[in-house]
């Protein structure tokens, strides 16, 4: 009799190790970052739509190929709208300004807390009025 409650009160306490390693390990997951590629080409950006949840970090590899400079700058309309006129020659501080050289490819980890949509467009002269915008949709 007492060996069976010992038996039992063991495989309890390995239940509930097994169900805590099981939950930590699904937190670890969420926190990682999402990856999403991006490649420009023909100063375009593929792919121009992109979904990610709110509150992930998600990393962006953006693979420039083209022999030209671009930038990735991500924001409101509001803030696209302060870049169209702005002057910093070239970006590199902030997550979701990124400069890449031609030929290069550059990383950047951005969580977006909330849900909406966001423009991520190179504000390089012409650019965009050739076609270098994309959508993110927070969700
Ligand atoms: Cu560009």
């Amino acid at each position: 009799m007492n060996a069976g409650r010992t038996v039992t009160a063991v495989a309890l306490g390995l239940g509930v190790a097994v169900l805590t390693g099981i939950g930590a390990n699904a937190l670890a997951r969420a926190s990682e970052p999402l990856v999403v590629s991006i490649t420009i080409h023909y100063s375009h950006f593929e792919p121009a739509r992109i979904t990610v949840p709110a509150g992930r970090p998600v990393t962006f590899v953006i693979t420039n190929g083209d022999p030209i400079d671009h930038e990735w700058i991500v924001g409101d309309a509001a803030s696209q709208r302060r870049h169209r006129t702005g002057t910093e020659p070239s970006h590199g501080e902030r997550p979701t300004e990124i400069s890449i050289p031609a030929g290069t490819e550059r990383r950047t980890t951005v969580t977006f807390a909330a849900t909406g949509s966001q423009l991520f467009t190179c504000h390089l002269p012409g650019h965009e009025r050739y076609g270098m915008v994309g959508t993110i949709t927070v969700n």
